[in-house]
């Protein structure tokens, strides 16, 4: 069983991971054919983005069937296999649950159009309130959250696309349904659960439009949700021991996180938030051009820091997943410091109180796609988005340049294996197109350089495991006004870990605040970003660009 404080997940899209039938599309063969990659890298997991029967609107995120292989990523026994392949390398499987909502082509929704009870009650049917939608609700991939079907003159909520229908938690028949699936994978020798949206379940009793804002008040955190959690905990995953199960929680709080994941209240093992990945949002706009907010990032991580550990909650820390676009493009240097800063980047994560969570691509530095044509782009919610930002009169150009900094397609490009046609990804034609960076950065480059962001994350990886204090030690920010420092310690019975990042391209001077004296520890340079470091700390340090060091004082 493994220690989840220990653990590092890697998130794999298999549709952009590795393809191995020159189909263009990803699948579980060609996981399989990377496994020893990602062993090397030394993570303890894997999960898996769907792959389950779906007509694909979203990625695999409108499922039509949640026990069956998409025949495109594979067969049930390639998945057999890959379980026993990767317990081989000490890798267990994460696969990801997506109980929000279902497709409309899922045969649920499909009984439920043809008028049968049982199964409409399956979903959230809701009939017209002054001859239009029930309620002014917005989805979260643009226009109104409710569907008119011809069939009856009632709509359907969607929360997410049209054709993702919310599911109605209140039906006990839909929970066990549910609790099914769960089983069902778990007998698989699945390890781990990642719960897509989980914290949207419960709605509210009564529909009413939001006069405030876009109805999430209503239905984020909702109102039964931590009796769910407990009831689906109790009859699946809880069954079991050392299952590892991480919540993928929307506009939540910190309160409720601490709830989802304090194990004396038996619900999840950890969670998501997204807090710190809307400081390059224009007042609370994603569809906006913008630089970061530094001082706010290192505001939000440091309240989530220590407000999950006084809780004694579990964060799921990370940067990068297939909705963000690249963390190297975002908050840090694509061009002139790509490794240094990515390095960086990468240690900020992963010396914090939490399990952190490494994305495919992440680990070789990839960056945004930069598509210059809204045909190069596939993800549903960037075409939604363009079109309503052409209707509201921004430019093509402008639009353009919001998707190249915003759109979920950046990190959706094919993984970059190597230097030959198509990133080595595909012997096809991809679905999405290869990064044209494919040349340099790619693995293959990365293996050869003992330099390379891989290595560093690697490092970064082993460091966890050999050092206690990263996986059990208090966070305490320091400096948190600085403005282009983000500096950490961690404490651990008489030891501290002192993290020190600069974010810029300038260099900077770091000085220790007055009131932590290290007087009387041995200090020791356990990872930087630079050759030729100075390898004790004393005093002040004059930092270089994207100049990172994390100092173990004992
Ligand atoms: O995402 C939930 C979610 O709300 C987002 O991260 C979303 O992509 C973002 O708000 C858009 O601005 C999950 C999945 O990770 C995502 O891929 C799915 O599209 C979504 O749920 C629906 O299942």
């Amino acid at each position: 069983m493994k220690d989840f404080e220990k653990s590092v997940v890697y998130q794999i899209y298999p549709k952009s991971f590795k393809d191995s039938n020159g189909d263009g599309f990803g699948d579980l063969k060609g996981v399989i054919e990377k496994l020893d990659y990602l062993a090397k890298l030394g993570v303890d997991y894997i999960w898996l983005t769907p792959f389950y029967v779906s007509p694909q609107k979203d990625n695999g995120y409108d499922v039509a069937e949640y026990c069956k292989i998409d025949s495109r990523f594979g067969t049930m026994a390639d998945f057999e296999q890959l379980i026993k392949e990767a317990s081989k390398r000490d890798i267990d499987v994460m696969l990801d649950m997506v109980f929000n909502h279902t497709s409309t082509e899922h045969p649920w929704f499909k009984r439920a159009l043809l008028g049968e009870k049982k199964y409409k009650d399956y979903y959230i049917f809701k009939k017209p309130v002054n001859g239009g939608e029930p309620t002014n609700w917005i989805s979260k991939f643009g226009g109104s959250a409710w569907q008119k079907v011809k069939e009856f003159d009632e709509y359907y909520l969607h929360l997410f696309d049209v054709t993702q229908a919310d599911l109605n938690w209140e039906n006990p028949d839909l929970r066990e349904e549910i609790y099914q699936v769960v089983n069902f994978w778990m007998d698989k020798g699945v390890k781990g659960f990642r719960l897509d949206v989980i914290n949207l379940i419960s709605k509210p009793q009564t529909f009413e439009n939001d006069l405030e804002g876009d109805g999430r008040r209503f239905y984020t955190d909702g109102p039964k949700i931590h009796k769910y959690l407990k009831e689906l905990n109790r009859e699946t995953f809880g069954k079991k021991e050392g299952i590892l199960t991480v919540g993928e929680m929307s506009s939540t709080t910190i309160d409720n996180c601490i709830k989802y994941s304090n194990p004396d209240e038996q619900e999840l093992s950890m969670v998501f938030n997204f807090h710190h990945l809307k400081v390059d949002y224009q007042n609370g706009d994603k569809w906006t051009s913008m630089d970061f907010d530094f001082i706010q990032l290192k505001k939000l991580f440091n309240t989530w820091q220590v407000g999950m550990q006084e809780g004694n909650g579990w964060n799921a820390v990370f940067w990068c997943n297939h909705d963000q676009p690249r963390i190297v493009s975002r908050f840090g240097d694509d061009k002139t410091y790509h490794k240094e800063s990515a390095k960086m980047l990468g240690t900020t994560i992963h010396m914090m109180r939490g399990t952190p969570y490494i994305y495919q691509g992440e680990e070789i530095g990839m960056t945004n796609a930069y598509f210059e044509s809204i045909e190069d782009y596939r993800d549903i919610e960037s075409i939604n988005y363009y079109n309503i930002l052409m209707e509201k009169g921004k430019s093509k150009g402008e639009i353009i340049k919001i998707l190249q900094q915003k759109s979920r397609d950046n990190s959706r490009t094919p993984m970059q294996w190597d230097k030959t046609p198509q990133g080595g990804f595909t012997s096809g034609i991809p679905w999405i197109d290869v990064n044209k960076n494919y040349g340099h950065i790619n693995s293959e480059n990365a293996l050869a350089d003992s330099s390379s962001i891989f290595y560093h994350y690697k490092k970064l990886i082993s460091l966890r495991k050999e050092l206690d204090i990263i996986a059990y030690g208090d966070y305490y920010p320091i400096l948190e006004q600085h403005p282009s420092i983000f500096a950490y310690m961690r404490e651990y019975k008489n030891e501290k870990l002192l993290v020190i990042n600069n974010f810029y391209p300038e260099e900077s001077e770091f000085n220790l605040p007055e009131d932590i004296n290290l007087e009387g520890y041995q200090d020791e340079l356990v990872i930087s970003n630079y050759e030729n470091t100075q390898k004790t700390f004393r005093g002040s340090i004059n930092l270089r660009p994207y100049e990172s060091l994390v100092f173990h004082l004992v």
